[in-house]
């Protein structure tokens, strides 16, 4: 199933992986089959979470489907606001399956994103249907067989990359609200086509979606550049807790209930970013108090370091580089637990 072909297109060399192209043509002709569907994403849904889910509603719609969006959490990353339909994703509020309906027909078909496995899904996974309705397509290492039809990319920079590989297929034209949402799902997790994971696809379909009427400046100064002023005080508090530890390999920003109060999520962990950016640290973490003894931490890498495994030995994941995980403990006592798991691949 690796095989790769060369092929050509304008005098450039572009590579497939042949079965990475199947699956984008396979999940196409399922959608164009079916109907009513489902669409969700893991928990704390991020920017690419968000985005890739509202660009397959879009998608969705324009190929005459109906779908509705569901997410476990309580609240959204208001930051991703300016995404049209973003006002359309529900909150699971755990009343069965039949209150879910689309124009009065029920939910006949899922297509998950961005999210490896049940656990990740929340509350949502209660109203999937069986798993030969059900589609995933995600870039994280998979957890859980969750449907039939299941495209895993991990070499991907983002789902929402993936997502147009599919809409590429479907031959719609692109207009700027889907064009919107595959560019904020890649420039989210890209960082602003920076992090290792960017591929030269990704700058590709970046200049597709340019020119369909993204104005770049708009969705990087909303997602990286804005914040509201107190998120922007616990950020600079979060900055002057920085410690180091194992002589400046991993850096530590940590911020308890108090300190947290306030902020916007989404906005703050930006910390975690900055927990990797001293010079000659190989892993940062940002951990946040979220209840008595209760924490939540970030991880991120830029070294051999692979924090998706630090993350499983806690419960957590995610990517190589960046994961994330839950511990109980006092802050003294989450730390060394942490600091013990990453000493054994240093
Ligand atoms: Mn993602």
């Amino acid at each position: 199933m690796m095989l790769i072909f060369a092929l050509f297109f304008g005098g450039y060399p572009v590579y497939m992986e042949t079965n990475q192209q199947d699956f984008a043509q396979k999940i196409l002709q399922f959608i164009l089959k079916n109907d009513n569907y489902l669409l969700s994403a893991h928990i704390n849904a991020d920017g690419d979470a968000i985005a890739s889910m509202i660009a397959v509603h879009l998608l969705l719609k324009k190929l005459g489907k109906h779908s509705m969006m569901v997410l476990h959490d309580q609240k959204k990353d208001g930051r991703l606001d300016y995404l049209k339909d973003f006002d359309k994703i529900v909150h699971f509020a755990n009343d069965g399956i039949s209150n879910y309906t689309m124009d009065g027909n029920p939910v006949c078909n899922a297509i998950v994103l961005d999210v490896p496995g049940y656990d990740r899904l929340g509350d949502v996974q209660k109203i999937l249907p069986a798993k030969n309705h059900v589609i995933k397509i995600d870039h994280h290492p998979s957890e859980d067989q969750m449907g039939d039809l299941e495209w895993i990319d991990e070499h991907s920079s983002s789902t929402a990359a993936m997502v147009y590989e599919i809409v590429e297929r479907s031959e719609i034209p692109v207009d700027r609200f889907l064009a919107e949402a595959i560019f904020t799902g890649i420039v989210y997790d890209t960082g602003r086509f920076s992090f290792s994971n960017t591929r030269a696809r990704d700058f590709d379909i970046g200049a597709k979606m340019v020119e369909a009427g993204v104005e770049p400046s708009k969705i990087t100064n909303r997602i990286f550049f804005e914040n509201s002023f107190s998120s922007l005080k616990t950020i600079g508090k979060g900055l002057a807790s920085l410690e180091e530890y194992l002589n400046g390999q991993v850096n530590v920003i940590y911020l308890n209930l108090n300190d947290f109060k306030g902020a916007n999520q989404g906005e703050v962990e930006e910390l975690a970013n900055y927990s990797v950016a001293v010079r000659n640290g190989k892993v940062g973490l940002f951990i946040r108090e979220v209840k008595k003894n209760y924490h939540k931490v970030s991880l991120r890498s830029k070294s051999d370091v692979d924090v998706n495994q630090v993350a499983k030995a806690f419960d957590g994941g995610g990517h190589a580089r960046a994961a994330g995980c839950r511990i109980s403990g006092s802050k003294g006592e989450v730390i060394h637990l942490l600091i013990r798991e990453i000493s054994k691949q240093l």
